[in-house]
Formats: C-alpha cells, structure tokens, sequence
C-alpha cells in the first residue's frame, strides 16, 4: 500500500489531499455548544430513551467533535434531545452516520432489534414463498387488518435532512414514473401533499393510508424541511397497495387489506418491491442491509402490523406487555406510533428488523399472531366456564 502511495505522481497527491480536504467537515464552536448544553439536559432527565441508555459520558466524549461529510453528532441526537420522550431518539442524517457515529449506533442497533451485535451481519434478502401464510383470522373476530411496510431509501441521494427542494422533487418523480409502468394490480393514483384538500387528507389518515403530518420527533431531526414539497402517497384503485414519498424515508412501500390474510399481503408487497427495485437502485450496506433514516428501520426495514381486538389479553396492561416482550413485538395504538389504542383496537408488529430475513420475520411474527390469539381465546373460555358455574 505504502509502495503504491510512493509511486503515485505528485499532481494525484495534490488531488487526493484537496479532495480531503474538501470532504471535511468543520464542526462549529455554536454546535458544540448546543450539544454540551443538550447532553447535560438529556442526562439529568428522566427520559427512558435508547439514546440517553447508550450515550454514556464517554461515547459523548469520543464522538462530540467527529462529522461525516455533512453532519456532526448533533445531526443525529437533536430529536432526542428536544423530545425527552422519545423511544429511539436518535436518526442517521446520512448513510455514513452508521459508520462514523457506529459507537453510539451499534449499542442502540443491538437493544432495539433483539441482540443484534455489531459483530453480526444482516443476511441477504429472502422473502422466501410468501404464499406459504394462510389466513391468521379465517373466522374475523379478532383481526380488522393487515399491513406489511417495508421502508427504502434511494441510492445516492441524502437522507431528509440533506435533501435540497429539487431531491424532494426528483425522488417523487421517480417513485410515480416506476409505479406507473407497473403491472395492472399497481395502477393507481398518485396524490400529493402539496394542493391537496384537507378533507381528503383528513380521510387518508383516517383510513390507515396517509402518514400524519407534524410529526415533532421529525421535525427536530430536521427531517420536514419544505414540506409538503415532494410528499404524498400513491395507492392502486383497490387501496392495497400504497408507497409513501419522502415521508420519514425516500420510501415506504405498504401492503394492507381487511381481514387476516398475511399470505396475499405479503405476496402483494413482493410483487410491489420487485418492480420498484427494478427501476430504482436502494442504498444497502454489506452488513446492515437496507439502510434507512431511522436505526430502527434497518435490514429488512419490515414492520408487519395486524389491527386486533384481543380484550382479555390486553385488559391488564403489564401482562399485556410481557407477552409483546416475549414474541418480540411491539404494541401501538390505532393510529399508529405515539397514538393509543381506541376502542380496544391494538396495532401489533414484528419489532425486530434486523438481522432475520424477510421470509424469518414474517413467520416469526405469523407464529407470534396465531399464539396471541390462542391465549385470548383461552382466557375467553376461562370466564365463561368460571360464569357458568
Ligand atoms: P409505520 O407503520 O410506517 O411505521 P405508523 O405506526 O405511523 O407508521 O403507522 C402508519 C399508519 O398505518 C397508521 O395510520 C396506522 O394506524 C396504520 N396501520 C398500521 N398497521 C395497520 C394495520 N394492520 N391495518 C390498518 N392500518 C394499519
Ligand atoms: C422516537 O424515538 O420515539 C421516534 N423518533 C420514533 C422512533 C422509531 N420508532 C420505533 O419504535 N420503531
């Protein structure tokens, strides 16, 4: 290596040292400041989040003054440190935040997703055959709902926080005109954020569909910038197929319809990445698998949802709890993160991402649903037996 450093001309020397120096990134006296002040807050807080668990004195110390090429520790702690009530708190505001800011990302990459280890690598995808699942619900009692997202990113192009007005712009382009040459079952709508009714969002939203907007963990990682240029959501004429556009992450393509059957919905969602992926190049990272803004979105970047009605099993919330922990789920309410559930109507998913494949995840959570809902039945016939003695 050495040797070939010595036979390189002196006019490469002088490109390769302004190329360094041009990628770095000078960190500012003011942000240093912000984060002192920030880091001290977050540490006498009480907050429970992953971020304040895994930036201990030390990692602070060690990481305080690092950039990539456009960001600095600040970037990717800010929703944390103005939201003491986050679960995460924390976002990469470039793909190579994973590599630089690796000491405070591999600890929470590891506690969210199950024992994920920074030695463990991500296999490569397998969705294996989706037809395989069948129906969780075949009767309907206990699930309204089901839904497969997975989230991607484009390759090349910043995450939110460094995106410019005409990135929004390009990636929505780019996401209608591959979806538009997509097979019949795809054929839809595209609906922008930008002009759009507030009646018809109001009912996207409350049909499941649509993202919200004003989402303040979001906004205080810098990530709603010129909104609602670039944003909206396409959906086939059936509404079962539906990708958001720069929401959170580049992408976000989502598989739902009523009723359990997990098998058409993930099958659905197959067919959907295959054609995206056939036009569009995902940022995937050797051992992370598909990278995303969010560390909790990262291999598969699969989250698989059912709305379900189980209210024996959710009436003693600690329990309630315990049996999410135990088939590593995790339970939101139903309107989705940070909402609670309303008329006894749980969202409960798969939390791990990482580190299983596609095919992995979904049976593990298809076994998980069918056990929950056997253990719901089993308390249902234990009243009724007890109310007719
Ligand atoms: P994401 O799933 O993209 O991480 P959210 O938790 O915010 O984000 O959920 C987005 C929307 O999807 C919410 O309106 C939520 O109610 C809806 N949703 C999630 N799971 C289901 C499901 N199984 N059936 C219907 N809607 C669902
Ligand atoms: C938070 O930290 O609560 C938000 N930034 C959302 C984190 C992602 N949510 C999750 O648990 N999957």
């Amino acid at each position: 290596m050495l040797l070939l450093h010595f036979q390189t001309p002196r006019l490469n020397w002088l490109f390769l040292i302004k190329r360094y120096k041009s990628t770095k990134f000078e960190i500012k006296p003011e942000v240093l400041a912000t984060l002192d002040e920030g880091y001290a807050k977050l540490r006498s807080s009480n907050s429970n989040s992953l971020l304040k668990k895994h930036l201990t004195p030390e990692i602070f110390k060690s990481l305080r003054t690092k950039t990539t090429k456009s960001s600095t520790l600040l970037d990717c702690i800010q929703s944390g440190l103005a939201n003491h009530d986050s679960k995460c708190g924390v976002y990469a505001p470039d793909a190579e935040a994973y590599t630089i800011f690796a000491d405070l990302f591999d600890p929470i990459i590891q506690d969210y997703h199950c024992g994920f280890k920074k030695t463990d690598k991500h296999p490569y995808p397998n969705f294996g055959n989706p037809c395989v699942f069948g129906d969780l619900d075949p009767f309907k009692h206990y699930i309204a709902s089901t839904r497969i997202r997975c989230a991607r990113s484009i390759r090349g192009y910043p995450f939110n926080p460094g995106m410019t007005k005409k990135h929004y712009d390009d990636v929505e382009d780019m996401i209608h005109c591959t979806l538009s040459k997509m097979g019949d079952e795809f054929k839809g709508v595209l609906h922008p954020l930008f002009g759009m009714k507030k009646s018809i969002q109001r009912k996207l939203i409350n049909d499941h569909f649509l993202f919200k907007p004003g989402d303040r963990f979001l906004e205080a990682a810098n990530a709603c910038r010129y909104w609602p240029t670039g944003r909206s959501i396409y959906h086939n004429f059936d509404k079962t197929f539906l990708v958001w556009c720069n929401e959170e992450d580049h992408i976000r393509m989502i598989s739902m319809q009523r009723g359990g059957n997990l098998g058409e919905v993930f099958s659905r969602l197959l067919r959907g990445i295959r054609g995206m992926e056939a036009n569009i190049p995902f940022e995937y990272h050797d051992r992370l698998g598909y990278l995303n803004f969010c560390p909790t979105n990262l291999g598969t970047a699969i989250r698989a949802s059912v709305h379900i009605r189980i209210p024996k099993l959710a009436s003693d919330k600690t329990k309630f709890e315990q049996i999410a922990k135990k088939y590593k789920l995790q339970i939101r309410g139903t309107h989705g993160e940070h909402t609670d559930a309303e008329d006894g109507l749980y969202d409960i998913s798969n939390k791990r991402r990482i580190g299983l494949t596609e095919y992995q995840i979904v049976r593990g959570f298809c076994k998980a649903i069918s056990e929950i809902i056997q253990l719901e039945k089993a308390e249902k016939g234990k009243t009724t037996s007890k109310n007719s003695k």
